[in-house]
């Protein structure tokens, strides 16, 4: 915390402008040491100033200097960024001489960490950071936005000031027992408090259930028979030719895979290998893979021939398939129709791209997610913090069951200040230098 840090804040990639971030005591003394303009020591805060980087005597670029003085910085210390023209060379020759002149090279996500330690924004907040940097999806983005500005947080200091007041109430019983005025801690007055904190918890946990299908995206398999058109539609679907298409039944061996963007939500489709009984090793193995997609996809998409009799393993397909998790795609459509089917399904060809967008319509009414985009966005965004609150729910439900017996209340409270705990760490009110470790090794450097 006490080094003066360094790193290019900007992608690693040729681009037309890099900016190169410098955080700490000496990020002032060190860029005005190397730069060429106005004395950066005397600029007011928070401007941007022309001038050279020269070392040495050579002028190594022509850059505008950002001086940003603490503490209305991201990390909270005295920031300076230089912005200097992209591409790798000049950008690598800076960073060399900011650490020549005595900075360090920043860990990944050390910037937010030290936003982090000096108490400019909490865990959760940091955490959604990486988040908004790493979405994949403008619902993602909105997610982690929504985080970034606390909302999230304050829910759960909102939660855990109930759990403070409890435990002071608690507290004051064991310790004044003479006094009478004092509240006294019965079930008639904890329970009622707890459950309430208990149901804030549970609603906490079942809105994060979407938090996955938001950052990570939907599993949709296509499964089916061999040759009934599964690669042709996963093509068609993503638009470009990602799966071999033949006319030989067993061509896809392997699993497909590929993403598109469904109303705001990322669609990870699966193509499958046609499931048969097969002599073929290595089909084999394609095959039992295709029925562990089918177990953990979100959605399934059942393909069939319109040109064909449906077989008593499509029969049995249909069956093992939830309704609420399956979508049934008859294709061929072009071809004559000799398939007889009593459950609702989508008819289409690959040829003509027929039905298509009615697959893509009944993907979104299946898994609901016009509403799931109107839904309030406070939640969880990732495991770490669902299993905090998980664990959180857990102790408080220990909590209650005891209140009514005959554990004493200071064992009772044990369980509650567990809960409060739980609840601290996915802010970081209680954290360990470990935690930090992990979490901030997933940043890129300079963020
Ligand atoms: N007439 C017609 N032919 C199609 C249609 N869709 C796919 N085909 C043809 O059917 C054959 C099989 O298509 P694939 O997409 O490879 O079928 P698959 O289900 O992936 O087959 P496997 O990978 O072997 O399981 C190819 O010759 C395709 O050109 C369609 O809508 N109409
Ligand atoms: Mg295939």
């Amino acid at each position: 915390m006490e080094d003066t840090i360094c790193a290019v804040a900007t992608s690693r990639m040729v681009g037309a402008i890099s900016i190169i971030r410098v955080s700490g005591d000496e990020a002032l003394d060190i860029v005005s040491h190397i730069f060429k303009g106005k004395d950066l020591k005397k600029v007011a805060s928070h401007t941007i100033n022309y001038g050279h980087i020269v070392y040495n005597g050579e002028v190594i670029d022509e850059v505008l200097v950002s001086v940003m003085l603490k503490p209305n910085t991201y990390t909270k210390e005295d920031v300076v960024e230089i912005n200097s023209h992209g591409g790798l060379n000049t950008t690598k020759k800076i960073l060399e001489i900011l650490i020549n002149c005595g900075c360090r090279l920043a860990e990944p996500g050390e910037f937010t960490k030290r936003a982090f330690l000096n108490g400019r924004i909490d865990l959760a907040e940091a955490e959604s950071v990486n988040d908004l940097i790493n979405a994949k999806t403008d619902m993602a983005r909105k997610l982690a936005l929504n985080n970034l500005t606390g909302n999230f947080s304050k829910e759960i200091k909102r939660v855990r000031q109930k759990i403070t007041d409890v435990m002071a109430n608690i507290e004051v019983n064991i310790d004044y027992p003479e006094y009478n005025d004092i509240e006294v801690v019965t079930n008639d007055t904890l329970l009622p408090k707890l459950k309430e904190v208990k149901s804030d918890v549970e609603r906490l946990i079942n809105n994060s259930e979407n938090s996955k299908i938001i950052k990570e995206g939907i599993d949709v398999a296509i499964v089916g028979k061999p040759n009934v058109g599964k690669s042709s539609i996963l093509n068609r679907l993503l638009d470009e030719d990602k799966a071999i298409v033949t006319d030989i039944a067993g061509t896809t061996r392997d699993i497909v895979e590929g993403s598109i963007s469904l109303n705001g939500f990322l669609i990870n489709f699966i193509d499958t290998a046609g499931i048969r009984e097969t002599e073929d090793v290595v089909e084999k193995i394609g095959v039992q893979k295709s029925r562990e997609v089918i177990d953990n996809a979100d959605l399934v998409i059942i393909v069939l021939n319109n040109n064909e009799k449906i077989t008593e393993y499509e029969e049995d397909l249909i069956k093992s398939v939830p309704k609420n998790k399956r979508i049934i795609m008859v294709n061929k459509s072009d071809l004559d129709r000799k398939i007889d089917l009593e459950d609702k399904y989508i008819l289409g060809n690959t040829v003509s791209d027929k039905g298509l967008d009615n697959l893509k319509n009944e993907i979104i009414k299946v898994l609901d997610l016009n509403n799931l985009m109107n839904k309030d966005l406070t939640y969880a965004s990732n495991v770490r913090q669902l299993s905090l609150l998980k664990k959180a729910l857990k102790s408080l439900e220990e909590a209650i069951k005891n209140i009514g017996g005959y554990v004493p209340i200071d064992m009772v409270e044990i369980d509650i200040s567990d809960a409060w705990k739980h609840l601290g760490e996915i802010t970081g009110e209680v954290y360990e230098d470990e935690l930090l470790d992990t979490l901030f090794s997933n940043f890129c450097v300079g963020k």
